[in-house]
């Protein structure tokens, strides 16, 4: 089975157009103009490779093949092609682009699989625009409720159903894009491993044990503007200091503790000015951990020390929780798929932990996932720095391609 390195190469540097950035990186927000036309792009190689074509109402772009028995529960393959702001080229495609390549070398090998097999290409996994995320395969799982897509706004205050309905998407048929427990035979995604666990072992592929879970926390600081000129220290409430103080100490709560990791990504003053004395200030917290406990832990340390800082510095904070998924473990049978496909080839895979999210941790309740990592050079990833050379990728779908014929019964 002969993988198409090169075509891969190519296709991969040819979506960085969609939503491309003036220093390099991609911006590619769900539902956007950006989305849309990477999408149209891949489902034309979807169809070149023999694949049925179609949009559920989440708006994921699904490529299916029916295989000898098109009742059977189906296998999903992919990942998502939204990008965070000014992010990398294989951050996503890398997966879906794959999956493409892995179906068309088993054609072309004059193999059949015995379950349909669905390249999918979940949309908002990076949830950048509206600060939730994993959107679409939260509709395939079943799990993401109509009222989800009012509550969630982008910086413009336009809220996920908006955003969908201007896209062509009927937000009350969210619910079609479900897909039963018991049609799904399992989900596998081949993605970059965003970290430098592989590099430093000299590795170019993994296989993943589990997938830490990102908290997602919105905290707003209320104290008291006032003019930087007149107001004397003592007294102050400042709500800038107080967040900053906040901020400090979050990252030291999570680097107390072994795995966990703690960032604010994002913020702002609301109604800054450089001779005001900041009255209101927001900030997101991203907490994550591959042991739950471990992150509840850290959690609750955080927000009682949040209290102590509002009471010293005479502030008010509202914490609001903008997503939590749990940490999930990837099926122990699919995990020996992927360690035979390499063997195939030579290769004794390392077992990798994701600090990162990815869309299956939204089906792990639903049936077995599993996913492959491909070397991501010095680990940077959500910048345009990221890298993955041609041939970690080639590799990697090939691994891909042996794992989904020996899933799917090809
Ligand atoms: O945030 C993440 O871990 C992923 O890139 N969505
Ligand atoms: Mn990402
Ligand atoms: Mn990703």
């Amino acid at each position: 089975m002969k993988m198409d390195g090169e075509r891969l190469w190519s296709r991969l540097s040819e979506l960085h157009a969609f939503g491309a950035t003036a220093d390099g990186g991609v911006t590619r927000f769900a539902w956007s103009d950006a989305e849309r036309q990477a999408k149209d792009r891949v489902a034309v190689w979807m169809r070149e490779a023999g694949l049925e074509v179609r949009e559920d109402a989440a708006g994921n772009l699904i490529g299916r093949w029916s295989g000898r028995e098109p009742e059977a529960p189906v296998l999903l393959v992919g990942s998502h092609l939204d990008s965070v702001p000014n992010g990398g080229d294989f951050d996503g495609p890398l997966g879906v682009l794959s999956a493409i390549e892995a179906v068309d070398a088993l054609r072309r090998a004059g193999r059949q699989p015995r379950h349909p097999v669905e390249v999918i290409a979940f949309t908002d996994e990076e949830g950048a625009r509206f600060r939730y995320g994993m959107t679409g395969s939260r509709a395939v799982a079943g799990t993401l409720r109509r009222e989800e897509l009012d509550a969630h706004t982008d910086a413009d205050g336009t809220t996920i159903a908006a955003a969908m309905t201007a896209y062509g998407l009927e937000p009350d048929r969210i619910g079609e894009a479900a897909r039963a427990p018991g049609s799904v035979l399992a989900y596998l995604e081949l993605h970059i491993e965003q970290g430098q666990v592989l590099e430093a072992a000299g590795q170019p592929v993994g296989v993943v044990s589990g997938i830490a879970g990102p908290l997602w926390l919105k905290f707003t600081v209320v104290g008291r503007a006032g003019h930087a000129g007149t107001t004397p220290m003592p007294g102050r409430r400042d709500a800038l200091v107080a967040a900053a103080e906040m901020v400090q100490m979050m990252s030291e709560e999570a680097a107390a503790e072994a795995r966990t990791v703690a960032t604010v990504g994002q913020l702002s003053v609301r109604r800054g000015g450089v001779n005001i004395i900041p009255g209101q200030v927001e900030f997101t917290l991203d907490l994550r951990d591959v042991d739950e406990a471990v992150r509840d832990r850290v959690e609750q340390r955080i927000r009682a020390r949040v209290a102590e800082i509002c009471e010293a510095r005479g502030v008010s904070c509202q914490v609001e929780e903008l997503q939590r998924v749990p940490p999930v473990q990837c099926n122990e049978a699919l995990q020996a798929a992927i360690v035979e496909a390499g063997r195939e080839l030579g290769l004794s895979l390392p077992t990798v932990v994701s600090g990162a999210g990815h869309d299956g941790m939204q089906c792990a309740g639903r049936w077995p996932i599993a996913m492959l990592f491909a070397r991501s050079r010095a680990g940077i990833s959500h910048h345009p720095d990221e890298y993955t050379s041609p041939e970690d990728c080639a590799l990697a779908a090939e691994i891909l391609a042996r794992t989904v014929a020996r899933v799917a019964g090809a």
